[in-house]
């Protein structure tokens, strides 16, 4: 069965949110710092410390301010995006071919109502998938592109990356390449 390719309600898809120069230069400051191996990808958290395990972000995870490096990018999530405010959160993900991320939908009591993630290095597929009905939605998250998603989109889908080391794009199987996504949220605590 093919899945429909749209976004679902409450997500926002922005295309070119970075050029290539400012990709390069996030992508050179997240390989200048320290990658923590302790989830099958390679993980940077900024801000506060999300506890995998506990699923759980506590007043005592707090890593200090959001580096300087990302406060261009989080002003221009306050000011151009739907994100409408500026992060205190952010995570680094890794994804070699072959890497994903499981279905889920992010902590609700650790979270604010936003979510904003950018891809960068390369594009991958998101699915997402309805908590009650199951529907399937698929959406192309191009290099550099921003999606914030909100809404329904927020709390009534879940979103997952396959582990794969290729995906069907318009009918050609692509190889995947190095994918590392920056996504922002805001604390609740
Ligand atoms: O890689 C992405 O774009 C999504 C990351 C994500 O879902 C998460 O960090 O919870």
């Amino acid at each position: 069965m093919t899945i429909k390719s749209t976004l679902p309600p409450g997500a926002i898809l922005l295309p070119g949110f970075v050029t290539v120069a400012e990709e390069e230069a996030l992508l050179r400051a997240l390989d200048g710092g320290a990658w923590s191996s302790e989830l099958k990808r390679r993980v940077q958290h900024f801000g506060y410390r999300y506890d995998y395990r506990a699923r759980a972000v506590t007043a005592d995870a707090w890593l200090g301010y959001l580096p300087d490096w990302l406060m261009p990018l989080c002003r221009r999530l306050e000011t151009e995006t739907p994100f409408r405010r500026m992060p205190d959160q952010a995570i680094a993900n890794e994804y070699m071919p072959g890497q994903g991320i499981a279905a889920h939908v992010d902590c609700v009591p650790c979270f604010s109502d936003r979510v904003a993630s950018l891809s960068l290095g390369s594009a991958c597929e998101m699915i997402f998938r309805h908590r009650e009905t199951g529907e399937r939605l698929l959406v192309r998250l191009d290099q550099n592109a921003l999606i914030v998603l909100t809404g329904a989109a927020r709390y009534d889908w879940t979103h997952e990356i396959p582990a794969r080391k290729s995906d069907v794009v318009n009918g050609e199987r692509v190889q995947r390449a190095r994918r590392v996504s920056l996504t922002f949220r805001n604390v609740v605590i």
